[in-house]
Parts: C-alpha cells; sequence; structure tokens
C-alpha cells in the first residue's frame, strides 16, 4: 500500500474518534521538510548521524518470540506519581486520563485512553535496557505515534516531540550532574517518532500497563535506551527547539548530563 493510502485510511480511523474535519494536507511534504531540516541541522552525536547516514531511519529493533518474555518486568525510576491527581486518576481507573497532541500542529487533539485503545494498534516484543545495566524483554501493545502525528497535522516547521509526564522525579546522586527535581519528559525526532516501533504503549505483556510500568500510557522507541521511554505520558508537543524547556537539553537526564540521543 503506498503511504498515500495508509495515510488517508488511517486518518479516517482516526477522524471516527478525534471529531473528525481533521487537516490533512501537506503531511507529506511536511515530513520530508523535516527531513531536510535535519539533515541540515545534523549535529549530534556520531551514533546518530551514522544512523541517519546511512539510511537506518527505518531500520527495525529486534522482535522476540513470546517465549522469550521476562517473567518480571523491573518498573525503575518512578513507580507511582506523587500527588493527589494521580492516585485520583487510578481510583477512577484512569477514566478521565487524556493524552493532548499540541504545539506545532494544525489540529491539537485530546484522547481518552479509551479513545486511544479504539485506534488501529501494534504489538511487538521488544528488549528494553537501561542504563544502570539490566534489561527486560516485553510484549507492548499501543497505537502508533506517526498515526497521531499524522491525524493532528504537522507544520512544517515542527521538528521534535516533547513528551510531558506526570511525575517530579528527584535526581539520583548516584547519576552525577544537576540532581534538582523535576516534571520528568523526554523527546524524540521525528524520524524516530514515525518509525514504524514507536507506539504509546497502553499494554504491557497483554494487560493494562502497571502503575509501576508508566500506566495508563507510556512512550516506547525501541532503537533508544531505557530512559527515553516516558511513562505517565499526559502531553506530547511538537516544537522546533527545545531549548526553552525545562534544562534545555530535551529530556529530564539528559538536563543531568545525559545524551539526548540514546541510541542502542
Ligand atoms: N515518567 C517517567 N518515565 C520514565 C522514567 C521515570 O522515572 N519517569 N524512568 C525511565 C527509565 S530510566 C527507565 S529504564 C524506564 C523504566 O521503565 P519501566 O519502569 O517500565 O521498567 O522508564 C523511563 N521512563
Ligand atoms: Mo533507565
Amino acid at each position: 500500500m503506498t503511504d498515500a493510502r495508509l495515510f488517508t485510511r488511517r486518518a479516517a480511523l482516526l477522524g471516527g474518534v478525534a471529531g473528525g474535519g481533521l487537516l490533512l494536507a501537506g503531511c507529506d511534504q511536511l515530513t520530508h521538510s523535516a527531513d531536510v531540516q535535519r539533515v541540515l541541522h545534523a549535529a549530534e552525536r556520531l551514533t546518530y548521524r551514522s544512523q541517519r547516514l546511512l539510511g537506518g531511519g527505518r531500520a527495525l529493533a529486534r522482535e522476540f518470540s513470546p517465549k522469550d518474555i521476562s517473567p518480571v518486568f523491573k518498573p525503575n525510576g518512578t513507580t507511582y506519581p506523587g500527588g493527589d491527581d494521580y492516585a485520583g486518576h487510578v481510583d477512577e481507573g484512569f477514566k478521565n486520563w487524556t493524552l493532548t497532541i499540541d504545539g506545532l500542529v494544525q489540529k491539537p487533539l485530546e484522547l481518552s485512553v479509551a479513545e486511544i485503545k479504539r485506534l488501529p494498534s501494534r504489538t511487538q516484543i521488544t528488549r528494553h535496557d537501561c542504563v544502570e545495566g539490566w534489561s527486560a524483554i516485553g510484549q507492548w501493545t499501543g497505537v502508533p505515534l506517526g498515526l497521531l502525528l499524522k491525524a493532528s497535522g504537522l507544520k512544517p516547521n515542527a521538528r521534535y516531540a516533547v513528551f510531558h509526564c506526570a511525575d517530579n522525579l528527584d535526581g539520583e546522586l548516584a547519576k552525577g550532574g544537576e540532581q534538582s527535581p523535576g516534571q520528568y519528559y523526554e523527546s524524540i525526532d521525528l524520524v524516530d517518532a514515525f518509525h514504524p516501533q514507536t507506539i504509546i504503549a497502553y499494554q504491557l505483556n497483554g494487560k493494562d500497563l502497571p502503575i509501576g510500568n508508566g500506566a495508563p500510557l507510556r512512550l516506547r522507541v525501541e532503537r533508544q535506551l531505557g530512559y527515553k521511554h516516558a511513562k505517565y505520558l499526559q502531553r506530547i508537543e511538537l516544537v522546533d527547539s527545545f531549548s526553552h524547556i525545562s534544562g534545555g537539553k530535551g529530556g529530564y537526564w539528559e538536563d543531568r548530563g545525559y545524551e539526548w540521543y540514546a541510541g542502542i
């Protein structure tokens, strides 16, 4: 199926949920121009440059079979966001939790978890690698992020997707660098945002996400390290630069010294 037809079909599916009237024009052109911008601005680490220049933008992370799934998927970092808000959402079974997509988009979206679960989904069994030295294999189900982005219609200057999370995390002394508490956030470029394995997951191993693993929604961006996989997702903001957000380095751990491009 051509990209254009796939795009139209997906957009039609999403239209039923998001209220129709989606602005679809020019998305492919916008994606393309973002590619061009990305090449012009290529200034990241060697792994990032080589992956992009070697045309690896679409290469898939390895997928495993059900027998490989780890018996326990260790929750790490925040395992229960503080504050009454989150506890209230837990009590309500996340009925009123929403995911907002805004910033440099034609049509901002706000979707409930139930609406997201009705969209086309992808299931993948992948290995998660944390910089702390542990790995786990899990099966994730969620909506492809690219589908949501196409439905919201990126503006031509959109270059990054920023993921805003519900939790305020204390730094860990062991990790070096600035250790002030802060709202957890992350960001990826549009190549990773439109990558087929980049999903907004709502299931782990066939069940609703456990609280410890990011309920009700979390990012899976399979070609990057664990800290990029933002949990407790509330908002995806499209930006042309993340220098004005929090510490300006594109993520909670990036602001505390980690690399922005955490390719595996
Ligand atoms: N919101 C939020 N997302 C987060 C974190 C966090 O503390 N808060 N920790 C990150 C890190 S370092 C890892 S390894 C993974 C852990 O995911 P898990 O809890 O499902 O194992 O989530 C990442 N995403
Ligand atoms: Mo991690």
